[in-house]
C-alpha cells in the first residue's frame, strides 16, 4: 500500500522512504500549523488539515530543535527561526553559552478518517538533560504514541508517534541532511555528516518512524 507524506520538505520524505517498507509518496502541501507549544496538537491539527485536503490516508510530521540553554527555542518555531535568522546565526548564538545540550523533537502524525483504539496520554521519559542519561537510557528516550480525540466537537481522530534524541549544539560541519542537521551533534557526528540510514537510526523521526512502521504493520494484519 503507498502512503501519502504530506510535506514540503523533501528532506523528510526521504528519510521516511529510507524507513518504511511501504512505498511512500510525497504530496506536496503546506498544512496550515497552529501556534503552540505542544508539538503533538500541532502535529494532530497538520494530520487533520492534510487528510481533509487529500480525502485519504495521509501522515504529516512536526518537529523542531530545542536547545536547553534557550528554554527550548526554537522548538515548535524552528522552521520559521530557520528561514529568517539561520542555522549559522543560531550557532553563534548558542556558542555564547556554556551549556551546549538540545535535542530534536519529532511526531508523526496519522489520520485516515477512521477509529483508533485508546491509548493512554504519552509519558515523556526524556529528562530533558540528554547527558544526565545513560547510553541506554539515552537511546530509550523517546515518548511513545497516542491518540488524539481532537480538541472540539467532529474533530478526526489522529495517532500520534513520538521520537526525541539528545545531543549537542556545535560549529556547522557536514553536507548531508537538512535544516539544522549541520549544527546538531550526536555521539561526536552531525547529523548532517551521517547518510539517511545513519541518522534514522539514532534521530527523533527514526524513532517516531519505528512506532509508525510498527504500528501500520499490526494494523495490515489484523
Ligand atoms: P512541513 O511542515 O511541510 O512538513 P517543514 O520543514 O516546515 O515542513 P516543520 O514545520 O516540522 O517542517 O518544521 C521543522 C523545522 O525544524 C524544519 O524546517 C527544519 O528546519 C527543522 N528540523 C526538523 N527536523 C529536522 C531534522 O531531522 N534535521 C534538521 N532540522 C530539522
Amino acid at each position: 500500500m503507498t502512503i501519502r507524506f504530506v510535506t514540503t520538505n523533501p528532506g523528510k520524505v526521504r528519510e521516511a522512504r529510507e524507513y518504511l517498507a511501504e512505498p511512500v509518496e510525497q504530496l506536496d502541501f503546506d498544512t496550515p500549523e497552529i501556534q503552540s507549544d505542544d508539538l503533538g496538537a500541532i502535529a494532530a491539527h497538520k494530520a487533520r488539515a492534510a487528510y481533509e485536503y487529500a480525502d485519504e490516508p495521509v501522515f504529516v510530521d512536526d518537529a523542531g530543535l530545542f536547545i536547553d540553554a534557550f528554554d527550548g527555542f526554537p522548538g515548535p518555531y524552528s522552521s520559521y527561526v530557520h528561514d529568517t535568522v539561520g542555522v549559522e546565526r543560531v550557532w553563534r548564538l548558542a556558542s555564547d553559552e556554556d551549556d551546549r545540550g538540545a535535542s530534536f523533537r519529532g511526531v508523526v502524525a496519522y489520520c485516515d478518517g477512521g477509529e483508533f483504539e485508546a491509548t493512554p496520554e504519552p509519558v515523556d521519559r526524556d529528562d530533558r538533560r540528554g547527558q544526565d542519561l545513560s547510553a541506554e537510557e539515552r537511546a530509550a528516550a523517546t515518548t511513545d504514541e497516542q491518540v488524539r480525540a481532537g480538541d472540539g466537537d467532529g474533530d478526526l481522530p489522529v495517532k500520534l508517534f513520538y521520537g526525541v534524541v539528545p545531543g549537542e549544539i556545535v560549529e556547522p560541519r557536514g553536507s548531508g541532511g537538512f535544516g539544522y542537521d549541520p549544527i546538531f551533534e550526536y555521539d561526536d557526528r552531525t547529523f548532517a555528516e551521517m547518510d539517511a540510514e545513519e541518522k534514522n537510526a539514532v534521530s527523533h523521526r527514526g524513532r517516531a518512524l519505528a512506532k509508525f512502521a510498527g504500528w501500520l504493520e499490526t494494523r495490515e494484519t489484523t
